[in-house]
């Protein structure tokens, strides 16, 4: 609840599946807001345990493993390693970023599915399910597709659709295809083990919808409204699958049956936490387990069935387990006006980002909290991203500073000059100051993070304008005593800056601590006057944001689109199979290799060239259309195939007699089908 005050906080950010790279949307919904809060409650010497790790179950794994000729083990371990890399260089600063093939995770994630099976909680049914014939398998969540009974979305899987976020069982979908092998699934029956939600209706619905009315973000209740309002209540879910990756169920009559994986992702901040605990020889429980302990989900809005009416029956169920006391859920974020999307590779993605733009993780953090999707879907464009960092970091922030420090520099030999008698300006820019601390908290506090950022700018443009107004380049001339003034109550701002910046842009923040040594300065001591000890010797400005230019943002959505583009070649659909023939009608066609002798273009003709050929059995004239994509010279030497037994057609008064056979490519490109070396012409093709 809000206000109330809390002895520690626990905050997870959902656990990415390990299936591809992180990318900007992923970075908007929770990565940037978790990492923000977590800084900002450190900074007010809060007890905090930021959780994470990777999601390495369910059928996101295997699918990938399948189209990447790989083991599911070997995608997840190269992914792991992967995010976890670019979410330490970004700075996202998990306490504990684990993964949920660990040992310890399998173990207390059956140890949760053991205690709810032994209370009874499980319906156990049997139920017919959709299987695919062609593979032998059955078609548990994403290996089934089909069109959304809600919005009719028509890529929705089995257990949701990405569009709508509703949360959908197979049987629902319409028109349901199978992923493996593209036909229409048939029904089987199989045992499983359901959650029967239907009992925590009543208990959700006022925890939620009730207690929680004030302090949850509005995009949240709207979710949660449609789900314990809608008329047929909450239906039961099943926790587990027939599939061969997995955390096994552990009970005896359950061979081949694993976890469902959304029953044990959640769990896997628990484990996350223990390990964590483990290595730091701490207790884990009091952080899932003491009342006054405040838990924290911070996801996007395809998890907020799973994060408030799931997990929580779950916790609730097993009785010890506290639940989270605000789920704040991100919309979605867009890119250049279309959804994000890993396998239409339309993406910025996290890894390349920190390779392309070394040094400028603050940036990103900046433009994706500035442009939050934190009460509706927002957009990404990398106009926007240049704009933001010339015209407000660049300008606004890096300006301020920079002028503080080398006019300190500059007048004072770089030490914090000594303040004289206060203007009433002075003053009124003091008590401002005063007022920052108490409002940006105010915005932090309700999961605001773009309102809070926009707070903080204004810091930056309270000191720049102040700067502005007193002019101290000027009263250098006449006043010493006003110019030392001016540059304390400057330096003071900016190190107040540097303060409540810091969840945002860390790196920056680091810098600017280093340069006044606020080495022990947090958020109880901002919105002071007088940080700064006078005399003390503060660094050098060196640079804290440079100018991005047109050049390297076209550059970006250049490859955005070369990206879209080669991907949409690859997945276009090739030709379908022609009618079947019989094996005479085969034999008719005589083909053979052949060697070009002569190519031309045919006058008057775009498309025709004409060849002369070597087809072992006599020299043939052929017309061919292919002028648009090979050159005439090209082709001379080349041995290509031909259908010899084509009967002559007259094409601009010349007898054509055959045909030269070539591959079309997916997106129109001929290619020559050139025979092994040292094929003779006249060879039989058959
Ligand atoms: N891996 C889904 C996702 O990446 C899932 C989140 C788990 S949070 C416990 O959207
Ligand atoms: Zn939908």
């Amino acid at each position: 609840m809000m206000n109330k005050s809390f002895k520690r906080h626990t905050l997870t950010a959902a656990l990415p599946y390990a299936n591809g790279p992180i990318h900007i949307g992923h970075l908007a919904g929770c990565y940037v807001p978790s990492d923000i809060y977590a800084r900002y409650l450190r900074s007010q010497g809060k007890d905090v345990l930021f959780v994470g790790g990777s999601d390495e179950h369910g059928v996101a794994i295997t699918i990938k493993a399948k189209k990447e000729g790989k083991t599911p083990q070997e995608v997840v371990d190269f992914y792991h390693e992967m995010m976890k890399k670019s979410f330490e260089e970004f700075g996202i600063s998990f306490d504990h970023y684990s993964r949920t093939s660990a040992k310890i995770h399998h173990e207390t994630a059956q140890g949760f599915f053991k205690d709810l099976y032994e209370k009874g909680e499980f319906l156990e049914q049997s139920t017919e399910q959709y299987f695919d014939e062609e593979a032998g398998q059955f078609l548990a969540d994403r290996y089934i597709e089909g069109t959304c009974p809600k919005c009719g979305f028509e890529h929705a899987y089995g257990d949701q659709c990405e569009k709508c976020g509703s949360s959908l069982s197979p049987t629902e979908l319409i028109n349901p295809r199978s992923k493996l092998s593209g036909r229409t699934p048939v029904l089987k029956e199989t045992k499983h083990w359901f959650l029967d939600l239907a009992r925590y209706q009543n208990f959700l619905k006022k925890w939620i919808l009730e207690d929680h009315a004030q302090d949850w973000k509005n995009n949240v209740l709207g979710q949660c409204r449609s789900w314990l309002e809608a008329g047929d209540g909450l239906q039961a879910r099943s926790m587990t699958r027939d599939l061969d990756w997995g955390i096994k169920v552990p009970l005896q009559d359950a061979e081949g049956k694993v976890l469902y994986v959304w029953f044990d992702a959640p769990i896997g901040y628990i484990s996350s936490t223990k390990e964590w605990a483990a290595e730091q020889g701490k207790d884990w429980e009091p952080y899932w387990k003491d009342e006054e302990t405040q838990l924290l989900h911070f996801i996007g809005k395809d998890n907020i069935v799973f994060h408030c009416i799931i997990f929580p029956a779950i916790l609730k169920t097993h009785g010890d387990f506290i639940l989270p006391d605000n789920v704040p859920a991100n919309e979605f974020l867009n890119l250049e006006g279309d959804k994000i999307s890993t396998s239409r590779n339309w993406a910025v993605w996290l890894h390349e980002y920190l390779e392309e733009f070394p040094g400028k993780q603050d940036v990103l953090r900046y433009v994706l909290t500035a442009n939050a999707p934190e009460t509706k879907d927002n957009d990404f464009t990398w106009k926007d991203f240049q704009a933001r960092n010339n015209s407000e970091l660049v300008a606004i922030y890096g300006n301020f500073i920079n002028r503080a420090v080398v006019l300190t520099h500059k007048y004072f030999q770089g030490k914090v000059p000594s303040r004289a008698e206060l203007t009433g300006y002075d003053q009124e820019v003091l008590d401002q100051l005063a007022e920052f601390p108490a409002k940006i908290m105010s915005s932090m506090d309700r999961f605001r993070f773009r309102e809070a950022l926009g707070i903080m700018m204004d810091l930056a443009r309270l000191g720049n304008k102040y700067l502005a107004d007193t002019e101290p380049w000027k009263t250098i001339k006449t006043d010493e005593a006003r110019t030392a003034t001016i540059l304390n109550i400057a330096l003071n701002i900016a190190s107040n800056l540097a303060i409540v910046s810091e969840p945002f842009l860390p790196f920056t923040a680091a810098k600017l601590f280093d340069i006044f040594h606020l080495e022990d300065a947090n958020w109880t001591k901002a919105g002071k006057g007088e940080l700064l000890v006078e005399g003390q010797e503060i660094g050098q400005a060196g640079l804290l944001f440079e100018k991005i230019e047109d050049e390297t943002v076209e550059k970006q959505v250049q490859k955005l689109l070369d990206a879209k583009k080669m991907n949409e070649a690859e997945n276009a659909p090739v030709a379908p199979m022609k009618e079947i023939i019989t094996y005479d009608d085969f034999a008719k066609l005589d083909m053979r290799v052949v060697t070009v002798l002569e190519a031309e273009k045919m006058p008057k003709s775009k498309k025709l060239l004409k060849l002369k050929v070597d087809t072992g059995i006599g020299h043939r004239t052929v017309l061919s259309g292919v002028s648009e994509h090979f050159e005439p010279e090209f082709l001379i030497g080349k041995q290509v195939t031909m259908l010899i037994n084509l009967a002559p057609r007259k094409m601009m008064g010349i007898d054509s007699e055959g045909m030269i056979l070539m591959a079309e490519d997916k997106d129109g490109k001929l290619k020559l089908l050139t025979p092994h070396e040292g094929t003779a012409s006249g060879s039989t093709i058959s």
